[in-house]
């Protein structure tokens, strides 16, 4: 089952069939079972006859978005690059093998895009690209509810120059996009599991990259165990599970790119640069 926000409410699809959900966004995240509310909203509630793909939100209601940080060894090799003229790449070496993850606060609601919508990059940076990254939601208990695509905007010459501005490398307005859809009720996603980034420039292939999630080194369970132990979420919460994809150092993004990531069976996220 996929779980959207249009703007008319809640909206749950499975089989190719799509009801309307007569509940907010928070109180589904709050649910004792979303999964079995959801079954049985699909005998009771309204079929939603007209699909609009404008019509859809940003799949967010009051949740925080966290994100973690070099999970992938990719991800590791290119941090240490951008910052080893700082002095910084030692520290990334120690976070992939450490047994604390890297957790980041990324995002507010409102400053999170949703699918189709313009992600934007720093005017004060001069190296900026997207991190395709599988999203997790997590109700107030701890619970993986359910699962879909996140992009945590970057700007690599922020963070390179020194970790100590990581927040202004990774916070800022249309800094984040989640979406289309989140998958409920779906066991933990295959190892075999394709992540798959696409970027396009005046209609052209600027970059194409692809990971698995056998690639990520710790446990999505591991990282949200990390994040609950001292912090409570009354609304339940995203967490980005970091990028295995970066484009080569030669690559920036630019104004107008198109930035496609897919992860099957969620989806498709796409988003032009602002
Ligand atoms: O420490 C820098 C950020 C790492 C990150 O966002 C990632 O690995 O995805
Ligand atoms: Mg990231």
């Amino acid at each position: 089952m996929k779980l959207f926000l249009t703007r008319g409410g809640p909206v749950v699809e499975h089989e190719g069939v799509r009801r309307l959900l007569p509940a907010a966004w928070d109180e589904l995240v709050n649910a004792d079972d979303l999964p079995q509310l959801l079954r049985s909203s699909m005998r009771q509630a309204a079929e939603v006859t007209k699909w609009d793909e404008a019509s859809l939100l940003t799949p967010i209601g009051t949740q925080e978005v966290w994100a973690a940080g070099v999970t992938y060894l990719r991800s590791r090799e290119a941090r240490r690059e951008e910052s080893k003229s700082a002095g910084g790449g030692e520290f990334y070496d120690r976070v992939y093998a450490a047994d604390r993850p890297e957790l980041f606060f990324k995002s507010s609601p409102t400053r999170v895009v949703g699918p189709g919508a313009s992600v934007r990059i720093r005017r004060d940076s001069r190296w900026s690209v997207p991190e395709p990254e599988l999203a997790l939601l997590i109700d107030p208990r701890g619970r993986i509810i359910g699962y879909t695509i996140g992009n945590d905007m970057s700007s690599r010459d922020i963070e390179g120059e020194n970790p100590l501005y990581l927040p202004q490398a990774k916070v800022y307005d249309g800094s984040c996009a989640l979406g289309p859809g989140v998958l409920v009720g779906e066991g933990p996603l295959p190892r075999t599991t394709e992540i798959r980034l696409e970027i396009f420039r005046r209609g052209a292939p600027a970059f194409a990259g692809a990971t698995t999630l056998s690639q990520m080194k710790r446990d999505p369970r591991e990282l949200v165990e990390f994040l609950y132990r001292e912090t409570t979420f009354p609304a339940g919460c995203y967490l980005l599970t970091g990028t295995g994809i970066v484009p080569p150092d030669s690559f920036t993004l630019e104004r107008g790119d198109e930035i496609r990531i897919t992860i099957e069976p969620i989806g498709m996220l796409r988003n032009v640069v602002a």
